[in-house]
């Protein structure tokens, strides 16, 4: 089996999770097959997907791969950060993470900030719960959004202007996951055209980003099922 076959990315256009594993991918070099499950018309909530992934999250990855079954990774891979960790055991080159255990120490502080403190607020079942259950009309969930994207935000730009580490990327001059995970929130703010004021070291960083084909390749518009401009 060659790796041109050996993925399967259970995706949807404008997730932010799986922009990450996008740009993971594109960095290094690999192209999965993509399969697409429309968020907006719940098939994520479907028996198949929550099969696959019981808390219907995306991203999804199946590993085809020669030694997928001797390690039991027959099993779904979930989670956008434990997939690029994964994808970077498996591939090194280039790395997503420092060499030093200091660096990717403060990497990964830097990933969950924005992975795991700031992104699980404005997900598709938040927002069904606080518009079905807790009274949430369209305002509420957007002040709500500005509230959530701006708390985190505004964590990143103090650590990020403040620490020694930061250079052209988050941590040093070369792009890690911290960098993916920056810019995956920032994908979305566009896509809900949300903004987020006095950042400007995030903004520097992210035009450093972008200027990489691994990120731009993996923006939102530009993925299968995303509306014409
Ligand atoms: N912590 C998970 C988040 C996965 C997740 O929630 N993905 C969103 C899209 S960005 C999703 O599929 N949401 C479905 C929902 O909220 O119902 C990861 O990093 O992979």
């Amino acid at each position: 089996m060659t790796d041109a076959n050996r993925f399967e990315l259970y995706a949807f256009w404008r997730t932010s999770a799986t922009y990450r594993v996008r740009v993971a991918f594109n960095l290094k070099g690999v192209v999965p097959q993509e399969r697409f499950v429309n968020v907006d018309a719940a098939e994520h909530r479907s028996p198949a997907f929550l099969a696959l992934n019981p808390m219907g999250g995306l991203p999804t990855l199946v590993d085809h791969g020669a030694d997928a079954g001797a390690a039991g990774s027959t099993i779904p891979l979930t989670q956008s950060l434990a997939i690029l960790e994964f994808l970077d055991e498996t591939y090194p080159q280039p790395p997503l993470l420092p060499a030093d255990t200091h660096g990717r120490a403060r990497v990964r502080s830097l990933a969950a900030l924005l992975a795991a403190d700031t992104h699980p607020l404005i997900t598709p079942r938040v927002r069904k719960y606080l518009t079905g259950q807790a009274g949430f009309d369209d305002a509420a969930w957007r002040a709500w959004q500005n509230h959530w994207f701006s708390t985190g935000l505004q964590a990143l730009e103090q650590r990020l202007a403040q620490e020694p580490g930061t250079g052209a990327f988050c941590h040093g001059d070369a792009p890690t996951t911290a960098d993916i995970c920056l810019a995956s929130i920032l994908v979305v703010m566009r896509v809900f055209k949300i903004q987020v004021e006095g950042i400007p070291t995030v903004e520097r960083i992210m035009a450093r980003c972008e200027a990489l084909e691994a990120f731009a390749r993996a923006a939102p518009q530009l993925q299968a099922g995303a509306p014409a401009p």
